[in-house]
């Protein structure tokens, strides 16, 4: 993985649920999920629109971080705005 041109190694250990990063340079890092993948799962998909839809009109309770994720536009708001710029972004028509 490399940021910012810097390589590191991170690694997942989903039994203890701990993500564990080495090799970082000193200072202040953030980690969070990608812009619209509101699953989490690495990849930004149409299943992340429905997911930000239905959060948007109640059908869904995010967690923080997907919620993060989920609120593309970083207005604070989730809405049906967020849902499609998803979908787009998600079908290579991205905004
Ligand atoms: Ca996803
Ligand atoms: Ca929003």
């Amino acid at each position: 993985m490399t940021v910012n041109g810097d390589e590191f190694v991170a690694v997942w250990d989903e039994s203890i649920g701990i993500f564990t990063v080495s090799s970082v340079n000193n200072g202040s890092w953030g980690l969070g999920a990608a812009s619209g993948d509101a699953d989490c799962d690495g990849e930004l998909t149409i299943a992340d629109a429905v997911l930000i839809l239905r959060a948007a009109i109640g059908l869904e309770t995010l967690t923080p971080e997907a919620l993060s994720a989920a609120d593309i536009d970083g207005d604070g708001v989730l809405t049906m705005a967020d849902a499609l710029i998803a979908a787009r972004r998600a079908v290579g028509v991205g905004v």
